[in-house]
């Protein structure tokens, strides 16, 4: 089953790398050009390219959605320069595309909600028809959004949400309480039950690592957790050098430390290198890709982690797609209860639940967990 799973993902990864013709050039530019990358984006083909290409493809098999050719879906990740929003959009575009609709990718030079702001506004004056948004702030973003849905623009959010009245609807990757049972769990697991652990989380007002970190620090109360000490929970911005710097300094304030839990895949990726290259005996757990963090896994004590979670970013930007889709069609509208039809993914048709925030959320699945026996299938996927 899990093999029937791993080469469903292979060949929607292969699917992904064909149809996102922009995807490798999103990767260089960031990474060479910080300064602009607020501004440029990677963009599918113009309209009427777009609209030309759905006229040929109609003879195929590939299904357009009815209502969506002419259409233009934007995707605004947390940053530019990490592969797992690189990921998460490229999953979003290549569902957009498939179905005869025109997407914009925008990455904010920096994961902050200033920068998602003035994205946000060009997208307005665009015109675009859908905003999917990886926010980097749950409120601070509340005055552009609600000045696109006025404009007529279908608001959701992926990864990590705004709040109720900034959004239609929440593409979630897992449960939030789910995600922090597992890291609890291999806090717990992996200190042997006691004494000190930190955090390194990405910026101080991301929304889903907070909602995460909070998740964490409601389960600790139980009596079962009262031998460990959460010494602190530092930021590295989703930047991998203050993430870098961070872990180091977490090192020498906190001798006794046993563990790092980094929520977020830039931190975790960052604290492996230096715990591994330093030969710590701190152990390292939390969110990573496969592709990044598969050096560092291992039991033995030359690995820094034993192991970590996550879902499919890839599948996430699906799911993100077929729910700026549905709401653009009217499909749904946001409310508890609505379901859609998520062509061939795995949990479809899917269900609008109760976010707990008095809105409305979508979750992808379960986290996973990759440890020695499976990060080798795993690594080449995402
Ligand atoms: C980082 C980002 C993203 C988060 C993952 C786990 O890439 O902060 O939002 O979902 O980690």
């Amino acid at each position: 089953m899990k093999k029937k799973v791993l080469s469903v993902l292979l060949a929607l990864t292969m699917t992904a790398g064909l149809l996102v013709g922009c995807g490798s050039s999103t990767e260089t530019k960031t990474d060479t050009a910080k300064e602009e990358t607020t501004e440029e984006t990677t963009e599918a083909p113009a309209k009427e390219e777009t609209t030309e290409k759905k006229a040929d493809e109609k003879t195929d098999d590939t299904a357009s959605a009815d209502g969506i050719a002419g259409k233009t879906f934007a995707i605004v990740v947390k940053s530019a320069g990490n592969p797992y929003n690189q990921k998460e959009a490229e999953g979003f575009q290549q569902i957009i595309e498939a179905n005869g609709g025109t997407c914009i990718i925008k990455e904010p030079e920096a994961a902050t909600a200033d920068a998602q702001v003035s994205v946000i506004q060009s997208l307005i004056s665009q015109g675009v028809d859908s905003i999917s948004i990886a926010a980097n702030d749950e409120n601070a973003l509340q005055s552009a959004l609600q000045e696109a849905m006025d404009a007529g623009i279908k608001v959701s959010c992926l990864d990590s949400k705004v709040n109720k009245d900034s959004r239609s609807t929440f593409v979630n990757q897992a449960g939030t309480q789910e995600i922090g049972q597992a890291l609890m769990d291999a806090v717990y697991d992996i200190t042997g039950g006691s004494g000190q652990w930190a955090v390194l989380s990405a910026t101080s007002q991301a929304t889903n690592q907070n909602a995460w970190i909070d998740a964490m620090k409601s389960i600790m109360t139980e009596d079962k957790y009262k031998d460990l000490e959460l010494v602190e929970v530092a930021y590295g911005d989703d930047e991998p050098q203050k993430s870098t710097d961070q872990t180091q300094a977490l090192l020498s304030k906190y001798p006794e430390l046993k563990v790092i839990c980094a929520p977020t895949t830039v931190g975790i990726s960052a604290a492996a290198k230096v715990l591994q290259d330093q030969k710590s005996t701190v152990k390292l757990t939390g969110l990573g890709l496969p592709s990044e963090m598969a050096e560092y896994i291992g039991d033995d004590d030359a690995h820094s982690c034993p192991y970590m979670f996550l879902w499919n970013p890839i599948e996430l930007g699906n799911l993100g797609a077929y729910t700026a889709m549905a709401l653009v069609q009217g499909d749904i509208t946001g409310a508890v209860g609505d379901t859609f039809e998520a062509g061939d993914m795995a949990n479809s048709p899917y269900t609008l639940t109760d976010a707990g925030d008095g809105g409305s959320e979508i979750i992808l699945g379960a986290p996973f967990k990759f440890d020695p026996s499976n990060i080798a299938e795993w690594k080449d996927v995402y």
